[in-house]
């Protein structure tokens, strides 16, 4: 079902944040860009092998993440959710020792490539590198949860119980098939389901039009027969409200959602990519006027909510906890030869 009008013009979820949780919002989008700047400063220098960065991305994945029960409702991110998952508990620290593949690696003792998030303390699952394929993964979680709901296997009063499950991909990861089984799936049983599409209008080299023949993924929608809403990826509140909208459906038992955020991915597609081949340099130089930080900030201070003083102070945290957190890693061991097969076979 297409987003009806009355949703449309309902009032806003997010009006009725408190200041509070809008500076934890501001700061968990400033943190996770500080973090993902050292990140490819420490690949420049030799560092680290490898890093995927989300910076562009932060205010679709803030935004969700404070919509929905965090660290309590499954999620299924993608490589580029470094805000998401900072957003969900995982700290810097978790994510260095993650680069530099260090003993005591919190996603899966080192054995995934970094970015391949996973905990099972705030519930988010690891995904595969082939993408989509957390797409029909996700719906089956949701299946579960509505299953296990449906069927009196859950204690109603027990908060530390899943509601929903929210996963998220690229446009360009739309046109694998996982995705389509997985949006199917949600609608044929009513899932208590949101999809993420995060649009950042390439997927590596190639642009959104030779993707797809319509203007918007979240069109496809109908056809699935869940509900679809195509949102300003650079507005925190405007993703926080359509993801609010759509845990609450879920959590009502209304069935998916398929909320596409328009955004841009800042950088190149990865620390082995070269942008300059496929895109123009002064489109990159526009997104970065529409910066999602930036943004927030200048409506939190038109709002009274945050201070240059304020700000000041989160930029000074920000770099303390990121030295920490490169610090931390680099001191550790990496992990022994022997530990290589641990977790891998039956023991
Ligand atoms: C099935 C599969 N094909 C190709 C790749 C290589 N690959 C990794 S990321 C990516 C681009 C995905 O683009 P998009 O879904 O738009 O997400 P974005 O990286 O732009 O956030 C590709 C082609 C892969 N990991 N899996
Ligand atoms: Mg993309």
């Amino acid at each position: 079902m297409a987003l009806t009008p009355t949703e449309a013009t309902a009032p806003s979820p997010s009006a009725s944040l408190s200041p509070e949780t809008l500076l934890e919002m501001y700061w968990t989008m400033l943190l996770a860009r500080r973090v993902d700047e050292r990140s490819w400063v420490m690949h420049r220098q030799g560092k680290i092998a490898f890093h995927i960065s989300g910076m562009g991305h932060e205010a679709c994945q803030v935004g969700a993440a404070f919509a929905i029960n965090r660290g309590v409702d499954y999620v299924h991110p993608y490589y580029r959710d470094l805000a998401l998952v900072l957003a969900l508990g995982v700290t810097p620290r978790d994510f260095m020792i993650s680069l530099f593949g260090k003993e005591g690696e919190y996603s899966s003792g080192g054995r995934q490539m970094p970015s391949h998030w996973s905990s099972k303390q705030f519930n988010i699952l690891s995904s595969s590198s082939p993408v989509a394929t957390q797409v029909p993964q996700a719906a089956g979680l949701a299946f579960a949860i509505k299953y296990k709901w449906e069927n009196g296997l859950v204690d109603p009063a027990d908060e530390t119980q899943p509601r929903l499950a929210l996963t998220c991909l690229g446009e360009g990861s739309t046109s694998q098939g996982e995705w389509h089984e997985g949006m199917n799936w949600a609608g044929v049983h009513d899932l208590p389901f949101i999809c993420l599409v995060q649009n950042n209008i390439y997927a590596i080299s190639v642009p959104i039009d030779q993707q797809m023949a319509i203007n918007n993924v979240a069109d496809r929608a109908p056809a699935y027969g869940v509900y679809g809403v195509v949102v300003d990826g650079n507005d925190v509140l405007a993703v926080y409200d359509v993801v609010k909208a759509a845990a609450e459906r879920a959590y009502r038992g209304e069935g998916a959602t398929l909320v596409e955020a328009k955004t841009y991915r800042v950088t190149p597609h990865s620390s082995d990519d070269d942008d300059r081949s496929y895109r123009p340099r002064e489109e990159v130089e526009e997104w970065k006027h529409k910066d999602p930080i930036q943004r927030f900030a200048r409506m939190l201070m038109a709002r009274g909510v945050l201070t240059a003083e304020k700000q000041a102070e989160y930029e000074a945290r920000a770099r303390q906890i990121v030295d920490e957190a490169q610090r931390d890693a680099e001191q550790l061991p990496f992990p022994a030869e022997e530990s290589a097969f641990r977790g891998v076979y039956a023991e």
